[in-house]
């Protein structure tokens, strides 16, 4: 059983907020100063996760956290040690907003890591108590390497968005495939951010959230999408659906967010104005999204999937 609470009363929306909201609070755990932009998966009878907990010095790092129902979480009160895993010990400076797919009942784990600039890491675990750390995907600069829960054409797939060292104005989504998980080519592009006077939440850039969800009519990716305020960056969310053997192919995407910050949670913290989703728990056609509030905490919000699609199709 997923995390889930009916669609309020009066609420029309097609994604509603947790009541109990933030999920888990920004001290979770005796370091933290911050708990958000995590990632969640079923795991045995119940939930496991990685957690991007910043603590009180800021130093980024991702921790492990089980939990029975999805909703109380146990982090682990030290950061994730990995081990070696499909290459030399790779030299990470920090590792921030995993994202977790079970592909062939393996857990790979994504995340920014630090390697002379933000790049992304990838490591696996069978267990959530030893955990591999592999090659990064890339080169810096790169962000928001979210993969396929599953292979196409054989291949892993990867989604990312090519970056700069710094709070980046610019994003596109682009889509990248490996043989092995170490040696990443054939890189397309999938989309970018929209024009200004079409969609305008999302006209400076974008990024993958959860691990995309493979429905009959195409793969539900939910994205982040970014506006330039005159108070800085604005973080929504939306979704997209994408061709199911070619996800380079965007068949729908969302011009309405589905989630926009509101908030209190979400419109003050140590970043204000930020809801940005990194993992999903689906049940027939039910939906429960993580998403990091303000870049402090994290929360919840739940849909149905078939609605989705629905939205979709009217954009
Ligand atoms: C991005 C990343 C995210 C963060 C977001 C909003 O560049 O650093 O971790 O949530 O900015 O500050």
């Amino acid at each position: 059983m997923i995390p889930w609470q009916e669609r309020p009363a009066g609420c029309s929306d097609i994604l509603w907020r947790y009541s109990e909201n933030p999920v888990i609070s920004r001290y979770a755990i005796p370091s933290s100063n911050s708990v958000f932009n995590s990632a969640v998966v079923p795991f045995k009878d119940g939930f496991a996760g990685v957690f991007r907990c910043d603590n009180r010095r800021i130093q980024m790092n991702i921790f492990a956290g089980r939990s029975a129902d999805g909703l109380n979480w146990e982090i682990e009160h030290e950061p994730i040690r990995f081990e070696c895993g499909n290459t030399q010990m790779i030299h990470s400076e920090y590792k921030y907003d995993p994202r977790v797919a079970c592909i062939d009942g393996r857990y790979w784990i994504t995340w920014c890591n630090g390697y002379f600039g933000p790049t992304i890491g990838i490591g696996y675990t069978d267990d959530f108590e030893h955990f591999y750390q592999c090659e990064n995907a890339f080169l810096p600069y790169n962000r928001n390497g979210v993969l396929f829960p599953e292979k196409i054409g054989g291949r892993y797939a990867l989604l990312s968005r090519p970056s700069d060292s710094g709070h980046t104005p610019f994003g596109d989504i682009y889509i990248s495939y490996s043989p092995d998980m170490k040696y990443w080519g054939e890189h397309r592009h999938v989309m970018g951010p929209t024009r200004f006077e079409d969609s305008a939440w999302q006209c400076t850039k974008i990024g993958a959230g959860p691990v995309p969800i493979k429905t009959a009519e195409g793969w539900l990716l939910f994205y982040h999408g970014v506006i330039t305020s005159c108070n800085g960056f604005r973080y929504s969310f939306g979704a997209a659906l994408l061709d199911l053997e070619d996800p380079s192919k965007v068949i729908y995407r969302s011009m309405e967010y589905l989630l926009g910050p509101a908030t209190d949670y979400e419109m003050v913290g140590d970043v204000p104005n930020v809801a940005f989703p990194c993992a999903a728990l689906v049940d027939g056609d039910r939906i429960c999204i993580y998403y990091g509030a303000a870049d402090t905490c994290t929360a919840m919000c739940f849909g149905y999937i078939s609605e989705i699609l629905e939205f979709l199709k009217r954009q």
